[in-house]
């Protein structure tokens, strides 16, 4: 059976700091992020067993929690994995294709940012904001949010390229109840680069598909 594990920073603890704190950093990933793999591998254990003894009244009552924290470590690899500290170029502008397409889609990067952070920002309890590449159609960049740990391909046929998390637990200990200010700040610690190449990736399998 498969069993998850908690994927480990591609950088210290405290290498976010100013924008998020040592101490965010440390709880969300070996308190929070952990949890979300530690309760998949629980579920998914249960559901084995459930599977072999054709308990099919266990293996339905499981799917929430499979969805809940299979969508935590989903989307929590992504979010390590879009930030990073200034000196592995986190907050260096976006280039090429990626920059053109934000550009054709949302008319400026700063026009981007400010409705990313408008509708994240509007989310009401905990969720996710997310730039993706939408499969409807012609490829395109939308902004999408969800709420919890729902994951984004089980609710939209859209490829995640940037995730914010929005939930309390990634802001609160440094900047109380001011989310807006933390969405603010965030934009230093981004990682364009994978960005880029999640753009990269998803625009040429959508090319792959539409042949
Ligand atoms: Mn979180």
């Amino acid at each position: 059976m498969t069993q998850f594990s908690l994927p480990s920073l591609p950088y210290a603890y405290e290498a976010l700091e100013p924008v998020i704190s040592a101490d965010i950093m440390r709880i969300h990933h070996q308190k929070h992020h952990q949890a979300y793999v530690t309760n998949l591998n629980a579920a998914l254990e249960k559901a084995a067993h459930a599977e072999k003894a054709g308990d099919l009244e266990t293996l339905i009552s499981l799917q929430p929690a499979i969805r809940f924290n299979g969508g935590g470590h989903i989307n929590h690899a992504l979010f390590w994995e879009n930030l990073a500290p200034k000196d592995q170029g986190g907050g260096a502008l976006p280039s090429g294709a990626l920059l053109q397409a934000i550009e054709k889609t949302f008319g400026s990067l700063d026009a981007f940012i400010e409705k990313f952070n408008n509708k994240t920002g509007a989310i009401q309890g905990s969720g996710w904001g997310w730039l993706c590449l939408s499969k409807e159609g012609q490829p395109s960049l939308t902004i999408q949010t969800c709420a919890n740990q729902d994951p984004l391909f089980a609710t939209t046929a859209h490829v995640p390229l940037l995730g914010i998390d929005v939930w309390e637990h990634a802001y609160y200990l440094q900047y109380k109840n001011a989310r807006v200010e933390y969405l603010k700040n965030i934009w230093k610690v981004i990682n364009w680069r994978t960005v880029a190449q999640r753009y990269e990736q998803a625009v040429s399998a959508e090319k792959l598909t539409a042949k």
